[in-house]
């Protein structure tokens, strides 16, 4: 290896590994990488997966890489002999945020594990040119700027393949760039982002994320999810969906045609998963296109029914994509005979408004759409699954009961444990061996050791060290000190109402009137959080701003800041995940019951050994189901009494407001004036105002039942070896939420590839 490493460098650098920089020894092995994945044969199935998403929030992928090639530590042991540091030159590679959150990272732990278990499955998106914008934090408000992240040389392939791509007034002839999918020991399948090449970032205003909606030849792959609260920023949606979902039908029949297939058998060897209602599109894209190979609408329409899948990630109606016919008008007009002549397909089938693809108001329901003429429609956590079938698609499960089933979703340990932790990683190995990286149910295998003091005391090292590497990170990234021998209590998830950062804040608002009346916690505590909040979403943002000011007043004041610490990492993204996660104890998972369809990071952290405090929401059930009452802390109302609620238009949040001096009190902090000194008070009054009139998400609700429940956790956590069995048995039952699980399941019941 030495001696490859060595080559390229000389070949690039005329340099050693003695005597280059770091910069120049990650581009070696970003080409050493290349050409091992070279040396694999891609992948392949009878029928072959396309997984169309919006977003793969895929993170850095050197380590990843050098993992799956089983060549990690190798590379580590030799960069270590030679005065190198893998971390260091970790740092050089920019991550590409080509995703918003636990969706598209989803689909990226979905990729490792579909090459993994060597499925031939390859991804299709968009190449954005920015990712998810850079957050910063300035005078306690979030600040949005660009987010760059293709290098040169970068991970992306130059495949010189490009389709024309109709629209109204023009076509657009697009690029596709591959990155390469390494299955761990074994497989090799294809990210492929199309592109095109006449984006332009100059057009982007400043530092910033702003820019000209409506020049789509310049901006049409620029960002992931442009503002969308203006007709404009719709309009370039559909034009990215439709750039996106074209290409992939024409990748797809060019692939098809190529292996000699007819296209009348399609759905024999294809199979289409459609992530989420952005690339719905699809299905009359391959409608039409099928049509213009000779074959009749009913056909195609047979063929590609029989071809997609749909994933809904939530029961959010935002996210429940319904496009206005004018608008699609403006971009797809070829496509609206097609929806049309399907919309009546539908209209024959059932009269019944809830399920009709074009509602009154002439707005196209893409979910619709997927259900009525996709194959399979998946939930992605029982529960959630559950509230698909009885509530929220209950008219599509009364016509359709066979096309509903659940998919829990998965994580990939490669990333997630390998990766992330290779203390616990290798410990691990030491008692049970490594076949729990093959077969993640083996992590069962350490309830042999839940009596074992030796080895709780050195689960709790470990934990330690973690909390160390974490401080040490924050002090060298964002210049903030933190104490390793507090309890770290972590929240990272986007920034949303339902996922109730604010309710955590209010512990901590309550928390702070408690000490101050005397109270002392027997250890310190921090509190850490990581969330970007949408550019447009402006009580999120009001949300960062109060827990930054709650930041700076603890900070600020020197009894506080003796017992608790709140920390806002800027810019929470995969890499900071990838520290926070090992060093996590307390899990916070406090979603409003039914809000959070699944949630991933509630199982990242529990394989790393921390202890989840979470409402009966999404996974956080199947974690419960798994590891039982002792090992987790459970609160709050159940997700039917909270359906009912909505129901009934009966929450109240005034009187929870006012009936309770606890309550009213950690409410009132918030707009208090020790936080407008530091704030601003109209920020802070939107926000007290939010909370104690409306509360859609209904934090007052479950605030005393997590006050009660987040006191017992701390309490319990001072029996140091009570806490490491129940870290100890968290990891162990960790191995159900191992993403190659999942994606067996998918295999087994939807895509059936071999
Ligand atoms: C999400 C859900 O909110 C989240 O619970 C789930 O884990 C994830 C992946 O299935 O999908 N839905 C949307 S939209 N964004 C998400 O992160």
């Amino acid at each position: 290896m030495l001696t490859k490493l060595n080559n390229l460098l000389q070949l690039q650098f005329k340099k050693n590994i003695d005597t280059c920089t770091n910069e120049e020894l990650y581009i070696a092995l970003l080409m050493l990488v290349k050409s091992l994945s070279n040396n694999r044969t891609v992948t392949v199935t009878k029928r072959k997966l396309y997984y169309i998403s919006a977003e793969f929030l895929i993170g850095k992928l050197l380590s990843n890489n050098l993992i799956n090639l089983g060549i990690y530590d190798e590379i580590n042991d030799l960069l270590k002999k030679h005065g190198k540091n893998l971390t260091d030159i970790e740092e050089i590679e920019l991550e590409p945020s080509l995703g918003n959150g636990g969706l598209g990272r989803l689909a990226a732990c979905f990729l490792d594990s579909i090459a993994t278990l060597e499925l031939s499955g390859d991804g299709v998106g968009l190449n954005y040119h920015l990712g998810l914008f850079k957050q910063k934090f300035e005078n306690h408000l979030q600040k949005e700027t660009k987010n760059e992240w293709i290098q040169n040389p970068s991970w992306l392939n130059d495949t010189k393949i490009g389709f024309d791509v109709q629209f109204k007034d023009f076509t657009l002839h697009s690029h596709l760039y591959d990155i390469d999918v390494l299955g761990y020991n074994h497989g090799l399948n294809k990210l492929h982002l199309f592109d095109l090449d006449s984006v332009d970032e100059n057009i982007v205003q400043g530092d910033g994320i702003s820019f000209d909606l409506t020049d789509i030849k310049r901006n049409l792959t620029l960002f992931l999810y442009p503002d969308d609260s203006t007709r404009e920023g719709q309009i370039l949606r559909i034009y990215q969906q439709y750039f996106m979902v074209s290409n992939a039908a024409q990748l797809i029949l060019m692939e098809e045609k190529a292996k000699g297939h007819d296209l009348r058998k399609l759905h024999e060897y294809v199979c289409v998963q459609i992530n989420d209602t952005h690339p719905s599109l699809v299905i009359p894209e391959l409608i039409w296109r099928l049509t213009n190979e000779g074959i009749n609408f009913d056909e195609a329409v047979h063929i590609v029914t029989n071809t997609c899948a749909y994933t809904n990630h939530t029961i959010l109606a935002e996210a429940l994509e319904k496009w206005p016919m004018d608008y699609l008008q403006q971009v797809v007009p070829h496509l609206i005979p097609i929806i049309q002549k399907l919309n009546d397909i539908v209209a024959q089938k059932s009269d019944n408004e809830q399920v009709q693809i074009i509602d009154k108001e002439n707005r196209v329901h893409m979910a619709n759409m997927d259900i009525h003429f996709g194959y399979s429609i998946n939930g992605v956590a029982s529960l959630h699954t559950d509230i698909l079938k009885q509530s929220e698609l209950h008219s599509f499960y009364e016509l359709y009961p066979e096309k509903f089933n659940n998919k829990t979703n998965g994580i990939t340990f490669r990333r997630w444990l390998i990766h992330c932790n290779h203390e616990l990683s290798q410990y691990i190995t030491s008692l049970i061996g490594d076949d729990f990286k093959q077969d993640a149910m083996k992590l069962e295998n350490l309830m042999q050791f839940i009596n074992d003091e030796k080895v709780l005391n050195h689960l709790l090292q470990i934990k330690m060290n973690s909390k160390k590497d974490l401080a040490t990170y924050l002090k060298h990234t964002m210049n903030v000190t933190i104490n390793p021998d507090s309890i770290f209590d972590i929240q990272i998830k986007r920034l949303h109402e339902y996922k109730r950062q604010q309710m955590n804040l209010l512990y901590i608002t309550h928390l702070i009137l408690r000490i101050r009346q005397g109270y002392r916690p027997t250890t310190p505590i921090t509190f850490l959080f990581g969330a970007k909040a949408a550019p447009a979403y402006v009580i999120a943002k009001d949300i960062i701003h109060a827990i930054l000011c709650v930041q700076e007043i603890i900070a600020n004041d020197p009894v506080l800041s003796k017992y608790i610490q709140v920390v806002m990492i800027e810019n929470y993204n995969v890499t900071n995940a990838e520290k926070l996660i090992p060093a996590c104890d307390i899990s916070e998972q406090i979603s409003l019951a039914s809000k959070e369809a699944s949630g991933t990071g509630n199982m990242k952290m529990m394989l790393n050994g921390a202890v989840t405090i979470g409402t009966e929401d999404g996974a956080n059930v199947e974690i419960h189901e798994l590891v039982g009452d002792d090992n987790i802390y459970i609160f709050g109302e159940s997700s039917s009494n909270v359906i009912n609620h909505y129901a009934n238009h009966d929450y109240n949040a005034n009187a929870y407001y006012t009936n309770d001096n606890e309550i009213k009190a950690a409410v009132d902090f918030i707009n208090s004036p020790e936080m407008a000194a530091i704030g601003q008070i109209d920020n802070l009054n939107r926000l007290h105002h939010e909370l104690c009139t409306k509360d859609w998400f209904m934090t007052l609700l479950d605030l005393k039942s997590y006050i009660q429940t987040k006191d017992k956790a701390f309490a319990d956590y001072e029996d140091r070896l009570k806490w490491a069995k129940m870290s100890l048995t968290n990891i162990a039952k960790a191995g159900y939420f191992s993403s190659d699980r999942t994606i067996s399941e998918y295999n087994h019941d939807i895509w059936k590839l071999n």
